[in-house]
């Protein structure tokens, strides 16, 4: 097939899986074209079915805002005449969708490009759902051709918010020969000089994120007495609090923020413990990857994050804000080499049963199969 995919280029969840599908779906011979405003963070390489169309923006002293949206939709339309897409798969909603279906109905006079939209998450449980966005965004899922949500939590939000119940889960998937546990590795010496106990965390440093609860935790688990370090990797609003309470709290030089990383598989691949502790997570990739590479991971009991990690078996599960919760099962793991040993393996283990590559991108080829066959019939 040829493939067009719409993602945020950024560190957003959303943009690692549309990126990484791309790259699965090249392998397995697709044809694979991205459009976006410039290459997404993941995809390093380009070879002969990975293809980068650029989305080009006229500023014009008009425009109090450029209107990318529009930029983006023309671009679309291009690309789908010129490349003969079969399919725009866009990740998420909001302006992705509206976007494709401006693109697909300003050239259906000479093809039908379909349109399938993947909800990742805030697309729908925030920005979707305000005010602002949200009949926009019922709009964009009832024009789709087809409809994913990356978790069952993520469908029912979808439902509840938007009255819409088209939507085929198929879950967020690891390639586990990426992301897995790195024995020997130069980084674990240097983060962790004095054979020191890692604890990782992994985010874009937004409100719902709760970074700082990362920082209270390690100050409460090195006050109970185990030697631990905190790596933050990422970057976002939420970084600077956080290295302001880490200087209150006086663990300045226990936590080291390394900032925005192009592969994150090396600090999870190091990590004794990964720790996310959000106020809302639809899927919840992070804790997916670190389970892939071992880690143990202690985190919210919300969204999709109870589907991916197993309380008492690959991780912990606690409430929202339970900094004391949180601590005393990171204490459990980092006391006990032969058990947090055993979580990590379990969690690798769970990681690729249910969400490897193989298992989950047939499911995507699968569904786009039947749109295309669907909507060929339909505009016949
Ligand atoms: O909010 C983020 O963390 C970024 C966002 C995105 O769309 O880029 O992440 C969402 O999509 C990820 C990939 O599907 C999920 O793993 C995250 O759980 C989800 N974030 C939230 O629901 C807050």
């Amino acid at each position: 097939m040829n493939i067009g995919i719409t993602v945020y280029p950024t560190y957003g969840g959303s943009g690692i899986v549309g990126s990484e599908l791309g790259r699965d779906l090249a392998d397995r011979g697709h044809n694979v074209h991205f459009i976006s405003s410039f290459l997404p963070t993941r995809l390093t390489e380009l070879n002969d079915r990975i293809h980068f169309h650029e989305v080009e923006m006229m500023t014009y002293p008009l425009f109090e805002h450029q209107p990318y949206d529009l930029a983006l939709a023309t671009k679309m339309a291009t690309v789908a005449r010129a490349e003969k897409l079969d399919l725009l798969h866009v990740h998420y909603a909001i302006p992705h969708s509206i976007s494709a279906i401006l693109a697909r109905e300003s050239i259906k006079q000479k093809m039908y490009v379909p349109v399938i939209t993947t909800l990742h998450g805030t697309d729908i449980t925030l920005v979707g759902a305000d005010r602002s966005y949200l009949p926009i965004t019922r709009y964009g899922l009832q024009q789709s051709d087809g409809v994913t949500a990356v978790s069952k939590f993520l469908k029912a939000a979808t439902i509840e918010t938007f009255d819409f119940d088209e939507i085929e889960v198929i879950p967020n998937f690891i390639c586990q020969k990426h992301y897995k546990r790195l024995e020997h590795s130069p980084l674990k010496e240097e983060l962790a000089p004095h054979g020191e106990r890692l604890i990782v965390h992994v985010s874009n440093f937004r409100p719902v994120k709760r970074p700082a609860d990362c920082v209270k935790i390690l100050a409460k688990v090195r006050e109970a007495g185990v030697n631990a370090r905190l790596v933050m990797v990422g970057d976002g609003p939420e970084r600077s609090a956080c290295v302001y309470l880490a200087e209150k709290l006086g663990m300045n030089g226990n936590i080291v923020f390394v900032g925005k990383q192009a592969n994150i598989a090396d600090y999870m691949g190091v990590a004794d413990l990964f720790l996310l502790p959000s106020e809302l997570e639809s899927f919840g990739l992070a804790a997916l990857e670190a389970q892939a590479c071992e880690a143990p991971v202690i985190a919210t009991r919300i969204g999709g994050i109870p589907d991916v990690v197993s309380d008492g078996e690959s991780g912990y599960l606690s409430d929202v804000g339970d900094i004391a919760k949180m601590t005393d099962d990171s204490l459990i793991l980092l006391a006990d080499e032969d058990q947090r040993r055993a979580f990590g393996h379990r969690g690798r283990e769970l990681a690729v049963q249910r969400y490897s590559t193989e298992k989950i991108i047939p499911q995507y080829i699968a569904f786009y199969e039947r749109i295309v066959s669907r909507t060929a019939s339909a505009t016949a």
